[in-house]
């Protein structure tokens, strides 16, 4: 088999590049390993910067997210009992970020690539990425039983964390930087309206506890735990009792409970490989970078890596010019490196350390107090919370000639495709 861009990988990332590219005109494979029912229904992220709503409406996938999306203008952060809301609009000039599952984002793209794009094999396994140091790089892989060979002009590795692409990048060339948290999120999904209208972020002396949601009828909840915990040891009503605890206010606010439909276990960590490309491979979403989830920030990134590269490749095919290709990693890791420093001070500024001593519980507080009481303080959470620039680096360093323009106008343009892809907007 043989294509223009070989995708390792349908996550948001995969789907999301495959679309980019079949809107610019450029053919592409998906090769994934699991099954659709099983990348379906993946219980992952919820919260969608502006940027990366925007993306997907340019690239013609906004259809569903427009009409059962939820846009939140805000976050209560919950501590000592006190409630203090962020508000986003006010603090950044207008800007917000949308609830909608990643489940859903990934069942959209899926339809849209079955309908309209290039293959899509599911049950396929990458098994490698050979030669790609070359300029016919390959991925080995098995699919319905036999091994199969994908010849490429450029290969994508968005296969995620335990993926395989990542292994080729020759060992002498690799850099990997990382930070471990000594806990674990405990996240469950639960049959009842969610018990406030936006996000709750609470930090508490037995550990930290966030309150989401998925849609008006189902609540999506998270508790932190001991590392090395697993969701079976945890019955449902001690999950809700210690709920309660967490999010306690001196108020009359109450918690919800309902019916929990599933729970797991997700460990915390910080990773970023550089550089992002070898040769004709490059990584992209957490193939390459992996941030703990309190800022809600490693969907976002992906699609941020994947708008930087489609814009790249439809860059070279129209004029032979490979200069964004070769600042890709650069451009990315600028972004990257934010969205780590932003999701390891959420970590720390709301997670009990069970190394940390009573002054370091007091420090989180006068942080915690500051940003309650400061606006300059209170500002820089809403702007990183709600999202870092697509492309500074590309905007710092100057497009090369003919490129899609940089900020945010270059990046929709990029998900709409030279062509202007009718992309369905909102009315
Ligand atoms: P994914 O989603 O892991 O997809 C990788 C895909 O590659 C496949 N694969 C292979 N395919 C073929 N051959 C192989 N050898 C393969 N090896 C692996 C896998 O089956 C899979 O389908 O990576 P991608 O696309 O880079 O997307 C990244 C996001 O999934 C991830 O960053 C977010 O879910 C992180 N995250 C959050 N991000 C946000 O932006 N906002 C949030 O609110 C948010 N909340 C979260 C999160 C992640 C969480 N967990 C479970 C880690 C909440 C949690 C609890
Ligand atoms: C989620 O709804 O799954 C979610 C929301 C915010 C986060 C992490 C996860 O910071």
């Amino acid at each position: 088999m043989r294509t223009t861009v070989g995708i390792v990988g349908a996550g948001p990332a995969g789907l999301l590049l495959a679309r980019l590219l079949h809107n610019a005109g450029i053919d592409s494979v998906v090769l994934e390993s699991r099954d659709r029912a099983y990348v379906e229904q993946r219980q992952r992220a919820g919260i969608l910067e502006q940027g990366t709503v925007d993306v997907l409406r340019a690239a013609g996938a906004g259809e569903r997210m427009d009409r059962e999306g939820l846009r939140h203008d805000g976050i209560e952060l919950r501590f000592d009992g006190r409630r203090h809301r962020v508000d986003f609009p006010a603090l950044t000039g207008g800007r917000s970020v949308t609830v909608y599952a990643q489940t859903e984002v990934c069942k959209d793209l899926i339809a849209l690539q079955l309908e309209e794009g290039g293959p899509l094999l599911f049950g396929a396994e990458a098994l490698a990425v050979e030669d790609a140091g070359t300029d016919r790089p390959r991925v080995r892989f098995r699919y319905e039983g036999r091994e199969d060979v994908l010849d490429c002009d450029y290969v994508v590795g968005c296969d995620g964390f335990w993926g395989v692409a990542r292994q080729a990048v020759p060992a002498g060339l690799s850099r990997v930087f990382e930070r471990t948290y000594p806990f674990g999120w405990l996240g469950v999904l639960a049959d009842v309206p969610p018990s406030h209208d936006e996000l709750v972020y609470a930090r508490h002396e037995r550990g930290f506890a966030l309150l989401s949601m998925r849609s008006p009828e189902v609540s999506r909840l998270y508790l932190q735990v001991p590392q090395g915990a697993t969701a079976e040891e945890w019955e449902d009503e001690a999950i809700w009792d210690e709920l309660e605890r967490r999010l306690e206010t001196r108020d009359d606010w109450r918690l919800r409970r309902g019916p929990i439909t599933s729970k797991s276990v997700t460990p915390m960590r910080s990773h970023v490989h550089e550089p992002m490309r070898y040769g004709r491979l490059f990584l992209a979403g957490d193939a390459a970078h992996i941030v703990p989830p309190t800022g809600a920030k490693g969907l976002n990134l992906a699609v941020g890596d994947v708008v930087t590269l489609a814009r790249a490749l439809t860059h070279e095919k129209e004029t032979g010019s490979a200069a964004l290709l070769d600042a890709y990693s650069e451009t990315c890791l600028r972004r990257v490196w934010q969205a780590e420093r932003f999701s390891y001070d959420m970590t720390t500024l709301l997670h009990s350390d069970p190394g940390a001593s009573p002054f370091d519980g007091r420090i989180q507080l006068a942080r915690l107090e500051r940003i309650a009481g400061t606006r300059a303080a209170e500002t820089d959470l809403a702007e990183g919370y709600t999202g870092f620039p697509l492309d500074e680096a590309v905007r710092r360093h100057g497009p090369a000639d003919g490129a899609a323009p940089a900020g945010a106008e270059g990046a929709v343009r990029a998900a709409k495709g030279r062509a202007g892809h009718p992309g369905r907007r909102r009315a």
